[in-house]
């Protein structure tokens, strides 16, 4: 089993459920925040079977998209030095090894 874990913007947030439920995998969203911008993100948590891991990593590419090229969406912030405007990526993923999953 693998445990995927998805920073994702929270305008994904909610199509992300929709469409990860929808597959039948199940999620946990969490409040987070972003270290370099210190604005609102959702990480999920996804416990996969290791034969589904692609097809989970499939939903979060459709739905999680990159602003990069279309700087009108990003504005420019003041972390950058209020310079250009910073490109988010749709989704930042961790894929971790599960040794062991309980429901108890
Ligand atoms: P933030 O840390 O708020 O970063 C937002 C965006 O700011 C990043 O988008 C990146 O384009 C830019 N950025 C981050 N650090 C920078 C720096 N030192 N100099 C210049 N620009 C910088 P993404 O890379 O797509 O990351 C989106 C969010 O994913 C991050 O929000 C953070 O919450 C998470 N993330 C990214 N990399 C991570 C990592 N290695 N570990 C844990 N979380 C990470």
């Amino acid at each position: 089993m693998k445990l995927i874990v998805a920073v994702v913007r929270d305008e994904f947030a909610l199509s992300l459920t929709e469409n990860l439920t929808r597959k039948g995998f199940g999620a946990t969203k969490l409040a987070s925040t972003g270290g370099f911008l210190k604005a609102g993100n959702t990480t999920f948590l996804v416990g996969v079977p290791d034969g589904q891991l692609d097809e989970a990593m499939t939903v979060i590419r459709s739905v999680c998209k990159s602003t990069k090229g279309e700087p009108s969406k990003v504005a420019a912030h003041p972390a950058a030095g209020g310079a250009d405007p910073i490109s988010v990526g749709g989704a930042t993923v961790f894929v971790i090894d599960v040794e062991k999953m309980m429901k108890v």
